[in-house]
């Protein structure tokens, strides 16, 4: 493994003990066999952004590409207890979020690729991935341009008398826009079933939060009665657990919600970007990967548990490493968008007496003349 060694921690010897289960999965109620996937998720989500930095490094992948290593167990900890019929919305770095909301590998690489097969037919790219089937509305590179989607998203879902609920994520830097604060008033007067989800890397591009706010990430939505909740994300244990319990309140009637989910990038602020520079110290990275790794943390815990052993991690990193290997395959082999996509998804069907798109092309002309 690149920065996630496979090697046991020093007090397990890497093999199963028989060791009664580590305290986290008890205290958090997780069976074994749910860590491991939690465990098969976040190497997935590694290899494939490694993958996806190999390919831009040679030119096969164009435009913005935001990478989201390290921040790994906030994408698995939080969408995996979701339900399918539940809404996620992002921002731009989310490829690891689209797969964890059921878009397969190929569609996303592919996409990255501006590929046919892509999410989004090869039109959208690494800012712009979207499935209405999974229910992962997109994907936005407007910084917090994504959270009033979500929060009208939420409308809907009342308005309909559904079930479901709206999870939305965005960066730190988002907390400063108008559209966060707008947001949580209308939410919180309409108690919409809605989770604002800060994944806090303490950076936006090079700037530390630190600098451009006078009050802690938590607190951002207490002017709107809002409650606010700090969760360690590169814990993917408490992280799942936390968002498990979270949305079975918010189903059940407990209006918006608010979590600031600390987490650590471990790349640069995208491919163009440096790992470190005037804004943080190479020390400051280093530690990270070293301390604050999620893939290494719950290695550790699973294997002080005698739940997994060394060879079968290596087994599953495998698995990974295949899995992100097909998605290059599948991205590769996948044509170009050919000309008749160019207006496709780009005009709305409008009714009868206005004009009428379908495809983007005109299928009548309406009453106010032709197309
Ligand atoms: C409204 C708006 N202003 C500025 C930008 C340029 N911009 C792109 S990313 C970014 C930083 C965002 O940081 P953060 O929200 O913390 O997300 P992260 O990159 O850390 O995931 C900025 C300022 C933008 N995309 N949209
Ligand atoms: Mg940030």
């Amino acid at each position: 493994m690149a920065e996630t060694k496979t090697k046991a921690p020093s007090t397990s010897k890497g093999k199963k003990s028989g060791a009664k289960k580590a305290d986290p999965l008890e205290t958090h109620g997780i069976s074994e066999e749910l860590a491991l996937d939690l465990m098969r998720d976040m190497l997935l989500y590694r290899r494939f952004e490694e993958k996806a930095e190999e390919a831009y490094a040679i030119g096969k992948i164009g435009g913005f590409c935001h990478l989201h290593i390290g921040q790994e167990a906030a994408a698995a900890g939080s969408i995996k207890p979701l339900r399918a019929d539940d809404y996620v919305t992002s921002a731009y770095r989310e490829h690891t979020q689209a797969i964890a909301k059921g878009i397969s590998p190929k569609a996303v690489m592919a996409e990255l690729y501006g590929r046919a097969d892509g999410a989004s037919g090869g039109k959208g790219g690494s800012m712009h991935l979207f499935s209405a089937e999974c229910r992962f509305m997109g994907g936005h590179g407007i910084v917090g341009g994504q959270v009033p989607l979500a929060t009208g998203i939420a409308w809907k879902i009342r308005y309909r008398g559904e079930d479901a609920l709206s999870l939305v994520f965005m960066g730190d830097a988002a907390v400063n826009q108008g559209a966060f604060h707008e947001s949580l008033n209308m939410a919180a007067i309409w108690k919409l079933p809605v989770i604002y989800v800060v994944e806090n890397n303490a950076y936006g591009m090079g700037t530390a939060f630190s600098r451009v706010s006078t009050t802690e990430m938590v607190e951002k939505s207490s002017a709107h009665g809002i409650p606010g909740h700090s969760v360690d994300g590169q814990d993917v244990l408490e992280t799942y657990a936390f968002f498990r319990d979270l949305a079975e309140e918010v189903r059940n009637g407990a209006g918006p919600q608010y979590v600031d989910l600390r987490t650590y990038r471990f790349r640069g602020h995208s491919m163009s970007d440096p790992v470190s520079g005037t804004y943080r110290s190479t020390d400051e990275v280093e530690n990270a990967k070293h301390e604050q790794d999620p893939i290494a943390l719950l290695r550790d815990t699973l294997m002080m548990a005698g739940a997994l052993d060394e060879s079968t991690l290596e087994e599953m990193d495998e698995e990974a490493r295949e899995a992100a290997t097909e998605a290059v395959d599948f991205a590769e082999a996948s044509p170009q968008p050919g000309p008749d996509a160019l207006y496709r998804n780009v005009w709305a069907e409008i009714n009868e007496h206005g004009r009428l798109f379908f495809d983007g092309r005109p299928e009548a002309p309406g009453p106010g003349g032709g197309a």
